[in-house]
């Protein structure tokens, strides 16, 4: 038997790929009144629904989740109904879907929140912009959560893995990645509380690691993933000193926990995979089931890591928004189109749901 190489379907702890090709999930503002995703959404996946599998973009698991101007949620009827039409397109082109769930924590603007402060594990601004008002726009100064606050936070993921399944999802992805909530109670330089959620390794991971625990109770652990990217500094998050130490508990943690994958992002999110130095191996040394490696790969270094069995699963982010037929085009060679940066974020059909594919000969 020749060995399995990115175009080999996938045992994803029982749900079948097609292929190992992921789509990354991709943030595009384009949510409709009451963040519900729009029809055209349901348009834009369908299309790309030849991957393996979609992980859908970052989606607020409450009201008070949200960052960003017109990112969609799960914890309202009419949300659930809008994404029911987006797995249902997917489904219906024989596609696989999960959604990545999130909390942005202090990555956002008191104006989406009727001018209160945004919640943080402590009381410290980021570095960084969010998009509000049809602009760009400094964070505001976050307050930090009251220990009694959290058990709140883990039940809105719970409640909102609960609604992604009812919504028709194959499963979900906790966003841990990229400066949100997840990601922020991780950081030394984020956190400073001196309860039970910080102070140390264990104390810094309890946040992750009780919503991950919760989401797989509710919907199984074979349809839990986690995406964690150590040393990234999206989203004004400032990388500590002790990434690998922290992020080999974490990973061993959620190995405990029988959780379906990691999706690791290798290096600067969007930039440099030797961003800083880091032992991407010893991430997945420590974790049993599905290791999704994403961050600046082509066709050549996938399956060069996967030949090693460094991963399993490769998601593309920037390459899926382009190419709606990334895997025909991978498999063809036929070159790879660009996304234009002017449309990525906000707006309607354009930039969206416009970019062809490479040949008709090749369509689905
Ligand atoms: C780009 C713009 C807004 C949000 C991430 C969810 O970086 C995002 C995001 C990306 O994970």
């Amino acid at each position: 038997m020749t060995e399995p190489n990115l175009f080999s379907p996938y045992d994803l702890g029982g749900i079948m790929l097609a292929n190992r090709i992921v789509m990354a999930p991709l943030t595009r503002n384009r949510a409709g009144a009451g963040l519900v995703p729009s029809p055209l959404a349901a348009e834009y996946y369908g299309q790309r629904a030849s991957a393996g599998l979609i992980i859908a973009e970052a989606t607020q698991v409450s009201k008070q989740a949200q960052g960003y101007q017109d990112t969609p949620g799960l914890y309202t009827t009419e949300q659930i109904a809008g994404w029911r039409k987006v797995t249902e397109a997917v489904h219906a082109k024989g596609g696989r879907i999960f959604v990545q769930l999130w909390h942005v924590g202090r990555v956002s603007h008191g104006d989406l929140h009727g001018g209160e402060a945004p919640v943080a594990p402590s009381a410290i601004r980021a570095e960084t912009k969010t998009f509000v008002n049809n602009g760009f726009a400094v964070v505001s100064e976050p307050r930090a959560l009251e220990l009694d606050e959290i058990s709140g936070i883990v039940a809105d993921f719970r409640t909102a893995a609960a609604n992604a399944i009812d919504a028709g999802f194959d499963g979900v992805e906790l966003h841990g990645a990229n400066g949100y909530l997840l990601d922020q109670f991780l950081r030394e330089t984020a956190n400073v509380r001196t309860d039970a959620y910080g102070g140390s390794v264990e104390n810094r991971a309890r946040l992750l690691l009780e919503v991950a625990a919760a989401v797989a109770h509710e919907i199984g652990a074979e349809r839990t993933g986690v995406r964690l990217s150590p040393v990234s500094p999206a989203s004004g998050i400032v990388p500590a000193s002790n990434e690998q130490p922290q992020f080999n508990y974490v990973v061993e943690k959620l190995d405990d926990l029988g959780i379906a994958y990691i999706h690791v992002v290798e290096g600067a999110t969007a930039g440099p995979r030797d961003f800083a130095p880091f032992d991407f191996d010893a991430l997945r040394a420590r974790f049993r089931n599905s290791y999704i490696a994403n961050n600046g790969y082509d066709l050549d270094l996938a399956n060069a890591r996967l030949a090693e069995g460094k991963a399993d699963l490769f998601a593309f982010g920037r390459p899926s928004i382009a190419n709606p037929d990334l895997v025909d085009r991978l498999k063809t060679g036929a070159p790879l189109a660009q996304p234009d940066i002017a449309t990525l974020y906000g707006g309607g059909a354009e930039g969206y749901t416009d970019y062809p594919v490479a040949t008709s000969a090749t369509q689905g």
